[in-house]
């Protein structure tokens, strides 16, 4: 066996190693040109008012004042913004997809209320306001996060336009699975499972994955399904909704260790004093760091199929997910 010393000595094989390792390494793509905090502001308002409409405050007037004290507490809108871009991209325009990005971010809204209840994570604090519970209490926390869960189906199904009914089951059978024992259920079942133990890589992955990742993915996916897409370019874009998917929790391991309750708008330092597996936990931060800087690449790479200037929505998604502070 060849020392390392003996490949030192070996300009030659230095050369053939080092333009081998450049020829691998994951292709950084310049950011196309894009006013990305306009983009954001713009579909983030559209996307509020169309969830304000489709919550009216009616009776019974206890449930709509909980599901909407959620819904429209803030947040970032990945989900819905997600949705929407990859509509574009293939060529739908925003009202196809606005019906389903709204119920994203009603699954989304509901999956928080439910996560922060005491018999889950057991929260005070999110979207820099009380949880659900500590305001309406625990029964209508409950109640309100099934029925965001009810409408959000119900909504795709009564308020989608000029789409094909094919194409809505379509993406409402994905939206069902992203939520359900296969999806997000399945990873808050492993993760409350796995408190307290010794995780594997492996196991991390699968309970970011369904926990996080998926409604992600579905997100993406639903978008180019109610934009036209055909099947090459859905799966495609599945691929690069894994990517940012893993990514979006990959980062937020790191923010609740390095950011305060104050940035953050949640509890920060929870995987600790919970004693959950995270990236930074079982890999240390600066490798937890590489991973999402490879997990861009590859979503990047992914949108290298598409004109550029379409994509650049979802290329600053990506980097937007990769760099956020909160
Ligand atoms: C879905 C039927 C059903 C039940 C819920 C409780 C539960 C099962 C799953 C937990 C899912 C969960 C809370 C995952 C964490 C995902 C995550 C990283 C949330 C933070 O998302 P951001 O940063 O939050 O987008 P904002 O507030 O900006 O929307």
């Amino acid at each position: 066996m060849k020392s390392q010393a003996t490949y030192a000595a070996n300009p030659s094989f230095e050369q053939s190693f080092r333009a081998h390792e450049e020829k691998n390494k994951p292709q950084k793509v310049p950011l196309p040109p894009f006013g990305f905090k306009e983009y954001m502001i713009q579909k983030g308002n559209q996307v509020n008012k169309a969830l304000d409409e489709a919550v009216p405050l009616q009776h019974p007037r206890k449930i709509h004042e909980a599901m909407r004290y959620s819904l429209l507490a803030g947040g970032k809108r990945v989900r819905p913004i997600l949705c929407i871009a990859s509509c574009e991209l293939v060529g739908g325009d925003e009202e196809l997809a606005m019906p389903t990005a709204c119920a994203l971010e009603m699954i989304h809204t509901m999956s928080l209320i439910h996560d922060d209840l005491p018999c889950m994570d057991n929260d005070d604090l999110r979207r820099g306001m009380p949880t659900s519970h500590k305001v309406f209490g625990e029964d209508t926390a409950v109640l309100a996060g099934d029925a965001l869960l009810a409408l959000a189906f119900e909504h795709v199904a009564s308020n989608t336009k000029n789409v094909s009914s094919d194409r809505v089951v379509q993406a409402l059978a994905e939206l069902g699975s992203a939520v359900g024992s296969k999806g997000l259920v399945a990873g808050q079942v492993v993760d409350i499972e796995s408190e307290g133990k010794e995780v594997s890589l492996s196991t991390l992955e699968y309970i970011h994955v369904h926990k996080t990742a998926k409604l992600l993915e579905a997100a993406v996916v639903c978008g180019a399904i109610m934009g036209g897409a055909d099947a090459t370019s859905v799966e495609r874009l599945r691929k690069y909704a894994r990517s940012i998917g893993l990514l979006f929790q990959v980062v937020d391991d790191i923010l609740d260790m390095t950011k305060s309750s104050e940035e953050l708008g949640k509890t920060a330092g929870k995987d600790l004093t919970s004693d959950k597996a995270t990236y930074p936990k079982l890999i240390g931060i600066d490798e937890a760091k590489k991973f999402a800087a490879q997990l861009t690449d590859q979503a990047n790479q992914e949108l290298g199929f598409y004109d550029p200037v379409k994509a650049a929505p979802l290329y600053h998604l990506a980097s937007y997910i990769a760099s956020r502070q909160n």
